[in-house]
């Protein structure tokens, strides 16, 4: 039986509002989804990630078929499924013969440029509709960054403030008179503070048989199935935030930057998976947040902290995403060529604060933004690896990640391979700020007051030899005077034998097997 149109819906588009499913004819259009391999092996993604996805594409299509729409599902272990998106719509389109087929645009360029084939592929109008589950458009943020060299969080996100009116006083000022609470933010998490657990769902039968798939096809891939406690519906995405505005909300901005040991999610809520896959609304996101703070449930500091995140962080990356891809992708600014180290795929080394941030990835695909940020990721810099390389792990081994807010993130903040664009300047560190932010330290090997000799924590040499190597680039950044006044003190036999530990240590990195899933 022929349609007129086809909605194609991808695994991270699973919002009932979402643009492709708008004006849907229940007796006259279908909504196609699809398992593919490909999807789950262009990196080698972690195995809670995939039963993550594909339980919550199979839940979703259980939604639309209650509510009446005919919804054509292929799933992973179909004998005739073809493993691609391009493939398994030639497959349907020979099945519906639609007038024609409508998607959303997808969150990676890659998928993007695939998309724009379908039409002359098909034989069938393809109509790609603009994502409107965001706060800020492609078109709106390309037109505010038009003109300017270096476009900068901060501003963007004041502006989104206004827009929307999110912690705002009538008056036009912004609630409490900051626009920024982040210098509070920034306190160890003191002994006697237990911070919550997040709310985690036993698997139903859907993802029962889910689990069985992906331990079946991906279990060879970095990362533990199981347990699996991950909301996998709309409904399960909503009580999780819930239980978290109500146990974690509140403590969030003090602890937003600590990091302790065997402690995954500490005052984390841990929704970017569900933000980011289309089970949770950014709008009811914020305005939940913004109420706890009006009905003096939570501070400022934590809701104005927590509301940046969404608002202005995840909107701006998203906008430089697609306003610099392709090219985004390419630069290599600091020429970082080092292959990623094999710890990255297994979490064993001696560096404590690698295999925890590690190790709780490995357990539960998961981990805060200043363990990705300042140890995967800040040794990742200091080291010099691959930008291509770093890029292809925080992407495969995170639930949250797709490429439009893997990449700036990990490119950009973390790495500095855009020159600069995204950030002002290296987030680069040595031992003492992992120290002062967490108890990673007393739990190591290393000594993080040392900078040479055997026992020495590893970051402190690689931190002044990053700076040596990078001195011609970075030097004149007034955002780096301060580390490279201190680095003009030293002596030049320390700056010598600084470089001899460092290299030393760098030559002992045993690199990962080219696909190491
Ligand atoms: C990440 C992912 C995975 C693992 N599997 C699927 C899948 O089988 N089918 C699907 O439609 N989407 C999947 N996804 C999400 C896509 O990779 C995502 O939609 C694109 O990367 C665009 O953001
Ligand atoms: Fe990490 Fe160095 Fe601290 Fe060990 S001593 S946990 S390597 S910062």
């Amino acid at each position: 039986m022929s349609v007129d149109s086809f909605r194609f819906l991808l695994g991270d588009q699973l919002s009932h509002g979402v643009s492709s499913l708008a004006g849907l004819d229940p007796e006259r259009d279908v909504v196609l989804m699809a398992e593919v391999v490909e999807e789950c092996t262009y990196v080698g993604h972690h195995p809670k990630k995939i039963a993550f996805i594909l339980s919550a594409m199979r839940h979703f299509a259980a939604e639309l078929s209650e509510r009446g729409v005919r919804v054509d599902y292929v799933k992973l272990d179909d004998p005739d499924n073809s493993g691609s998106f391009t493939g398994e719509l030639e497959r349907a389109v020979r099945r519906h013969a639609p007038a024609k087929i409508v998607v959303t645009e997808p969150g990676e360029y890659r998928v993007l440029a695939e998309m724009e084939t379908w039409s002359d592929r098909l034989g069938v109008p393809v109509e790609i509709r603009g994502d409107d589950r965001f706060f800020c458009s492609r078109r709106d943020f390309a037109r505010w960054a038009e003109g300017r060299k270096a476009p900068r969080m901060e501003h963007f996100y004041r502006e989104m403030r206004k827009k929307t009116g999110f912690l705002m006083e009538p008056d036009g000022k912004p609630v409490g008179d900051r626009w920024n609470y982040d210098p509070e933010n920034r306190k160890r998490l003191p002994k006697d503070v237990s911070p919550p657990e997040p709310k985690g769902f036993e698997p139903d039968e859907i993802t029962r048989e889910v689990l069985d798939l992906v331990a079946s096809r991906f279990g060879h891939h970095f990362g533990d199935l199981e347990p699996f406690w991950f909301a996998v519906t709309a409904a399960q995405a909503e009580r999780a935030f819930s239980h978290f505005v109500k146990t974690a909300l509140a403590r969030f901005g003090d602890y937003q930057d600590a990091m302790a040991q065997d402690r995954d999610t500490l005052f984390h809520s841990v929704i970017g998976l569900y933000l980011n896959a289309g089970l949770l609304d950014p709008v009811k996101v914020c305005r939940r947040v913004e109420r706890a703070y009006r009905d003096g449930t939570a501070p400022i500091n934590a809701v104005e902290g927590y509301i940046r995140q969404i608002l202005g962080w995840r909107e701006f990356v998203r906008g430089i995403y697609w306003l610099k891809m392709p090219d985004y992708a390419e630069s290599n600014a600091l020429e970082a060529y080092r292959p990623l180290p094999a710890f990255y795929w297994s979490g064993e080394t001696d560096m404590n604060c690698l295999s925890q941030s590690i190790g709780q990835t490995k357990r539960q695909a998961y981990a805060h933004h200043i363990q990705r940020l300042m140890v995967t990721g800040n040794f990742a810099l200091l080291a010099g690896i691959a930008p291509k390389e770093v890029c292809a792990w925080y992407l495969a081994v995170y639930a949250d990640a797709y490429e439009w807010v893997e990449l700036p993130n990990t490119h950009g903040m973390a790495l500095h391979a855009d020159g600069g664009y995204l950030g002002s300047k290296p987030y680069a560190a040595s031992g003492k700020y992992i120290q002062r932010m967490s108890d990673y330290c007393a739990h190591c090997r290393y000594d993080v007051k040392e900078t040479l000799g055997e026992t020495a924590c590893p970051f402190n040499a690689l931190y002044w030899n990053f700076l040596l190597e990078q001195q011609a680039r970075l030097q004149d950044n007034p955002r780096m005077a301060m580390p490279y006044r201190n680095l003009a003190r030293m002596e030049p036999a320390r700056i010598e034998a600084i470089r001899q530990q460092a290299e030393r240590f760098l030559r002992g990195l045993e690199p990962a097997e080219a696909e190491a899933w």
